[in-house]
């Protein structure tokens, strides 16, 4: 039987980091879906379809690989989906706290679906969707920290002034 993992996010936009995450669960498992979360009360730069398309032009085609969107509870999905796991990425100490809580809920609610932590890699440790939108935004060169798909959306966003 297939071993299906979601790693479930806002990506918003999908960064290297989270590229790094993804490889790492791919050797894992034998399906990863990268799932964006539809929140309606929440302000995100790129729409849903934005991320998705992003997503599907930065995976190349991988079929281990599935990009998808999900309402209500992580859970919930998880479990129409029959996946065993639900992948985190870990970064500095900052994410524990709040990753904790959420895999201690998340088993209190489904206990047969594991949460899976992996470390990126040290190169990505400081890398975050809300850190690279403000640095692009303010015209600064993420060019190295994000797919190049998404690159070109973040310029079509905030065209970079000639100096
Ligand atoms: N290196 C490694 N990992 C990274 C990096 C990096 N540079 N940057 C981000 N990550 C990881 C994050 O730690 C996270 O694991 C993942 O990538 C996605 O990050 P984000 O910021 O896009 O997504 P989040 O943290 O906003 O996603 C939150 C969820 C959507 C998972 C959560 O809110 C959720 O499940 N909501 C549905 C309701 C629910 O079931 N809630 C939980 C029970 S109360």
């Amino acid at each position: 039987q297939n071993r299906i993992a979601i790693y479930p996010g806002s990506f918003d936009p999908l960064t290297n980091g989270h590229m790094d995450v993804i490889q790492r669960a791919l050797e894992i498992f034998d399906e990863v879906i990268v799932a964006i979360l539809r929140n309606p009360t929440k302000k995100y730069l790129f729409s849903i379809e934005e991320r998705l398309e992003m997503m599907q032009q930065s995976f190349n085609g991988n079929a281990a690989l599935k990009v998808d969107a999900f309402d209500g509870l992580l859970v919930d999905y998880a479990r129409m989906k029959h996946a065993v796991a639900i992948i985190r990425g870990m970064r500095a100490i900052s994410d524990f706290e709040n990753e904790f809580q959420m895999a201690l809920m998340n088993r209190k609610l489904h206990k047969d679906v594991q949460s899976v932590f992996l470390m990126t890699g040290f190169r990505w440790i400081f890398t975050s969707s809300s850190i690279i939108k403000e640095a692009a935004q303010f015209g600064a060169d993420i060019s190295d920290m994000v797919p190049e798909p998404v690159k070109l959306k973040l310029l079509e966003k905030f065209p970079r002034k000639e100096p």
